[in-house]
């Protein structure tokens, strides 16, 4: 989504704004833009397509001085183009935003009708222009900003530069996230602390509503009342090497790799020496709990439908899972004893937010499983668990997914243990073999060559199906939305139970069909349904481990045999496979594999 930064430096800042919105690049995006103040006289440059046309222009035509925005454009409103990216200017007042206005065509006529000339199809040019008008009357720049936020609806996170005014930048959130950065004679805004790393880790994030008046002497919070508000400088770290390929070709490759070691990170995190699972913050009274909803958009409202297996069958609760952007509208009752639990990678996911907003007053506790410790959900929750993924670039999750999964079976077998359903021994047996996790990730990565070779025939197809059954019937479908996402090929994942009643009419030789299926009580089952794929000329891939390929194995297309997992744990382990056979399908078709067309990390707008 939209990347947003802001430098009152003590450089030339082109270059600064540049380099920063590279680090945002991974948030997906399709133009860019710099705006700047030199000795008082505003201007900008703007660019279609990746940063390195921008930086081009930047070479032909520079742009001066120490003050400036930027911007890295995920399009809501108007086409891609050089007029509707932004910054976008009015007179003397530049603008970028995140976000969107809602009201921008009531706005938009009324300031036409006033003779303001438009040259963007976007919601965020109202905002600058309605700034001039508010200049135009004589008002100074912050009252102008003040009184153009009090006309704004909608989610939005805005920054403001102004003609005349070398040492002022305004910033504003409603919705949508924002950050200070606080330098030595400096001061930086940005979309997330990524953005800010290597100019500082001293950060203030804007709380909701907030505005924030940023001069090189530092900056002055208010609230949505407008009154001055104190808000806290964090030192954060993130370690730059985490935000760097490190020798991968590709963000998402890289990400793959590390998972056998944040999943090690994060299960340390949460279970004692002694075997014993420490959540943070006091944990969670599962004793008052009678079931929980589950929320989430994408790949994590996937762990969320894998963590439904979990909870429902160690712990006996009864579990909901939504889509974030359906729940909020829904508006479902929330039963008394209720936990409400929110997933999303970034936690800025705009619908979750909002979903998490409608359950605050109505839900026995508000839960979160985020892997930005500091983020809106984060913070607006009871009690968030960090996933301890490290930043995660890519915008196809995956390190991501496997954390939420681990921390989400934690959660499931505390859950069990509080409400006695599981006996000590049997508890005991599965911390261990969660514990087991990232060594068999490991022995999982090693099946690499074999995925991509199989991935190469896989990417000659134009349709694919994923089958799996119990806890795999999640994974199907996270296998097939990780192919769609970024080798751009159809893919559908279903229950291997339901493909009788409707997509066995799509099997034939052409459909390439990957059934999901470790050797588990479940086996025999998923196994019936392959060779109904392939009575039907269905070309099956069976992803299996030892047993199976010697049990089913034969006739296939192909087979790729993953190491032992224990049952309950094989979702896990089998993402990887599902990775893998996206990532190297998208290599071998040459698509844009970290940043997908149409595509962007960190959904910000609903
Ligand atoms: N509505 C604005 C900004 C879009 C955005 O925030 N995307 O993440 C536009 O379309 O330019």
């Amino acid at each position: 989504m939209c990347g947003i930064v802001g430098v009152l430096g003590d450089h030339e800042v082109a270059p600064i704004l540049v380099e920063a919105l590279k680090r945002l690049e991974y948030r997906g995006y399709d133009s860019a833009g710099i705006a700047t103040v030199n000795a008082g006289r505003l201007d900008r440059r703007r660019a279609v397509g990746k940063l390195v046309n921008l930086s081009d222009l930047l070479v032909h035509d520079p742009l001066a001085g120490k003050s400036g925005i930027g911007h890295t454009r995920w399009a809501t409103h108007g086409a891609p183009s050089i007029a509707n990216a932004h910054p976008h200017r009015a007179r003397r007042v530049a603008v970028v935003h995140n976000g969107i206005i809602e009201n921008f065509r009531a706005l938009r006529d009324e300031l036409v009708a006033q003779g303001a000339g438009f040259e963007s199809d976007t919601d965020t040019e109202t905002v600058a222009h309605l700034a001039q008008v508010f200049l135009d009357q004589g008002l100074a720049p912050r009252e102008a900003a003040e009184r153009t936020l009090e006309r704004l609806e909608g989610a939005f996170a805005l920054l403001f530069l102004f003609e005349g005014e070398d040492d002022l930048m305004i910033a504003a959130r409603k919705g949508s996230p924002l950050a200070v950065g606080h330098g030595e004679g400096e001061m930086f805004v940005g979309s997330d602390a990524i953005a800010l790393a290597p100019l500082t880790h001293r950060i203030t994030y804007l709380e909701e509503g907030d505005r924030a008046i940023v001069t090189r002497a530092g900056a002055q919070f208010f609230d949505d009342q407008g009154r001055p508000v104190n808000r806290e400088i964090r030192t954060i770290e993130i370690d730059a090497t985490r935000v760097e390929k490190g020798g991968y070709k590709h963000f998402m490759a890289k990400e793959i790799a590390e998972q056998p070691s944040v999943m090690g990170d994060a299960l340390r995190h949460y279970i004692s020496e002694s075997g014993e699972i420490v959540l943070p913050g006091g944990g969670i009274d599962f004793t008052r709990v009678s079931r929980l909803t589950m929320v989430a958009c994408g790949t994590a409202y996937l762990a969320c439908m894998t963590a439904k297996y979990w909870i429902e069958q160690l712990a006996g609760l009864p579990v909901d899972v939504d889509i974030a952007s359906e729940f909020r509208y829904r508006e479902p009752p929330i039963p008394e004893g209720t936990l409400a639990v929110f997933v999303s990678q970034s936690g800025e996911t705009a619908d979750t937010l909002a979903a998490l907003r409608y359950c605050a007053d109505k839900a026995q506790r508000i839960v979160s499983v985020v892997n930005v410790p500091e983020s809106s959900i984060a913070r607006e929750s009871d009690l968030a668990l960090p996933i301890l993924a490290g930043a995660e670039i890519s915008v196809a999750s995956t390190k991501g997914f496997t954390c939420q999964l681990a921390v989400l079976a934690l959660v499931a077998l505390e859950a069990a243990r509080q409400r006695g359903t599981l006996d000590a021994p049997t508890l005991a047996r599965h911390i261990e073999d969660l514990r087991s996790m990232p060594g068999r990730l490991n022995a999982a990565l090693a099946t690499e060559p074999r995925t991509e070779a199989i991935a190469r025939l896989l990417s000659e197809a134009t349709d694919v199906l994923f089958l799996g059954r119990g806890a795999m019937y999640p994974l199907a479908l996270e296998g097939a939305l990780k192919l769609k996402e970024i080798s751009y090929i159809h893919a559908e994942g279903y229950a291997s139970g339901e493909l009788k009643h409707g997509p066995i009419a799509l099997v034939d030789n052409t459909v390439p069909v990957i059934v999901l299926a470790p050797h588990d009580r479940l086996f025999d089952k998923t196994v019936s349904n392959m060779q109904e794929v392939m009575a039907r000329g269905g070309k099956v891939l069976l992803v299996t481990d030892a047993r199976g390929a010697a049990e089913a194995g034969e006739g296939v297309w192909q087979c790729l045999a993953m190491p032992e997992v224990p049952e309950l744990f094989a979702p896990i382990l089998y993402a990887l496979p599902a990775q893998m056979l996206a990532y190297h399908t998208a290599v071998a078709k040459g698509t844009d594999v970290d940043q997908p067309r149409n595509l962007a990390k960190s959904v910000t707008v609903e």
